[in-house]
């Protein structure tokens, strides 16, 4: 009898680096894909243009029906799978994928998976560390960013590899169906990207996707909401700041000094860290408790967590102008991680902060940044489209002040700041009114605190 020839098209939905490297994936599995995007000219137009020259693309306003006509629609996480678009397809039975589904489905070799509402990049930029010291072979990829940047599926045109160490976001999470990772995490939840989802429940469920099938699981103690929802076999590694329990990553006390332990193991002493603040702490813990959960020799540990000294853009310190130090912490893009970075720098300076915060407020609620900026503060300056609104959270014990651009923020902090103070920029905010991402803004601020030298 004669099979009926399935003609329909895998739709890949967004021409940014994700659809990209969709685009080429498909094309090497000989797969005959088509591709749209709502914006007029994607970042990946010329790009596609060059290399797939007979790849069909749309562009503009999403047509229903490519939608509801597709084999399966592969969407890039810039885009809610709630849109109505999407919707209608879902409905007419057109399956509804994304990049780490289908890497994850394509790899054999064990997946370690990072999530969480901050510290991912810096969890996986030490486990990278420690990976490469323990002179693993392992693919890098996901929601990353800068020189350490590869979409998940990037990584399949690459030679196999032992391991696969991927940062997800709950984007991508969403449209991943059976991850089955060796070992997976939430680092840590707080409220993020509220304009996407209607409740933070739905944030929530989508970071828990992490954990479907996976091996093993490394939970925060300090953040139950880090903890998987559903019960399994996994075996489970936790981390926290405080002492170490069974299979558990922590400090231990001795003779006035900090360690971070496993379980009564000592493994370095804080003061050989790098890294400053307690989430720095509780980063390097997660970082290990994944090493350790698959088997990665301690010494290879010990080195590459005292010699990390941190990212680009996270509470970097960048310059000492008249005893006023100035730290970028441009990748601060919601409230859970400018308290963080507030309380973190607090404990490390004499003096108060000086806060730079603004720009897209993504529907946060900024009430945590009050109480924080009450006790290690003394003085905010705001910025971008969202400041007045930011601006009604403060009380009387913080000033504030708006500023028109950088290049003004910068000026007004140090007139505000004494020798011993920080200036710390730390927006809990997205970039895109002022900026094109957060590392422009990041290179904004260093560029107008040395123009203050
Ligand atoms: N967009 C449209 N119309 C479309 C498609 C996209 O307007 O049809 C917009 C989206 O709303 C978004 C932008 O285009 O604002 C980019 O979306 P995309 O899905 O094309 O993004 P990619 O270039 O594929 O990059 C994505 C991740 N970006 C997002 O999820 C927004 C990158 O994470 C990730 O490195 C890359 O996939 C590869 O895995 C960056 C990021 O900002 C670092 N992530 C967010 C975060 O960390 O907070 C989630
Ligand atoms: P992500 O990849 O999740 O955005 P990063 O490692 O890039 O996380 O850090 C982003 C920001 O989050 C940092 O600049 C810092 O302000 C804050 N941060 C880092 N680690 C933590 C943590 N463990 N808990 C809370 N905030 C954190």
């Amino acid at each position: 009898m004669a099979t009926e020839l399935d003609d329909r098209l895998t739709v890949i939905v967004g021409l940014g680096d994700t659809g990209l490297s969709c685009v080429k994936y498909f094309s090497s599995m000989g797969e005959k894909v088509k591709v749209v995007d709502s914006r007029d000219e994607p970042p990946g137009l010329a790009a596609l243009i060059e290399a797939y020259p007979d790849v069909e693309y749309e562009l503009g306003d999403f047509n229903v029906e490519t939608f509801v006509t597709a084999k399966q629609l592969v969407v890039s996480p810039g885009l809610s799978i709630r849109s109505v678009e999407i919707e209608a397809a879902k409905e007419a039975g057109v399956v509804i994928t994304g990049d780490i589904d289908i890497f994850s489905k394509q790899v054999t070799a064990p997946i370690i998976a990072v999530t969480g509402s901050n510290g991912k990049s810096t969890v996986v930029a030490i486990l990278a560390e420690i990976l490469r010291k323990a002179g693993k072979n392992f693919g890098l990829g996901g929601n990353l960013d800068g020189d350490n940047f590869k979409p998940a599926l990037d990584l399949i045109a690459e030679d196999e590899k032992d391991l696969y160490l991927l940062e997800l976001s709950s984007f991508q999470l969403e449209t991943t169906q059976s991850l089955g990772a060796e070992v997976a995490t939430i680092l840590n939840l707080s409220a993020d990207h509220m304009d996407r989802y209607e409740e933070i429940d739905d944030y929530h469920r989508a970071k828990q996707r992490i954990f479907t099938n996976c091996k093993q699981v490394v939970i925060n103690r300090d953040d139950k909401e880090s903890y998987p929802l559903e019960e399994s076999d996994a075996a489970v590694w936790g981390f926290g700041i405080g002492r170490a329990g069974i299979n558990g990553l922590g400090l231990l006390k001795e003779d006035g000094d900090l360690y971070l332990a496993y379980q009564l193991e000592k493994i370095v002493s804080v003061n050989e860290l790098k890294v400053f603040g307690q989430h720095n702490i509780s980063n390097v813990l997660a970082a290990v408790a994944l090493a350790m959960a698959i088997d990665i020799d301690m010494n290879a540990i010990k080195v590459a967590i005292t010699e990390f000294s941190g990212l680009p853009h996270r509470c970097q310190w960048v310059a000492n102008i008249d005893g006023v130090d100035f730290y970028n912490d441009s990748k601060g893009t919601n409230v859970g991680a400018t308290v963080a970075a507030i309380e973190g720098l607090g404990e490390h300076i004499s003096g108060h902060i000086v806060l730079i915060a603004g720009g897209i407020s993504k529907g946060a609620d900024f009430s945590a940044l009050v109480p924080a900026m009450n006790k290690w503060g003394k003085v905010v300056i705001l910025i971008g489209q969202d400041a007045v609104e930011m601006d009604s959270y403060f009380d009387a014990e913080t000033q504030s002040y708006f500023a028109s651009d950088m290049q003004n923020a910068v000026q007004v902090a140090l007139q505000h700041a004494t020798a011993g103070d920080a200036v710390l920029l730390s927006p809990a905010c997205a970039s895109f009114d002022m900026f094109e991402n957060f590392q422009h803004r990041g290179f904004a601020f260093i560029k107008s605190v040395e123009t203050l030298q």
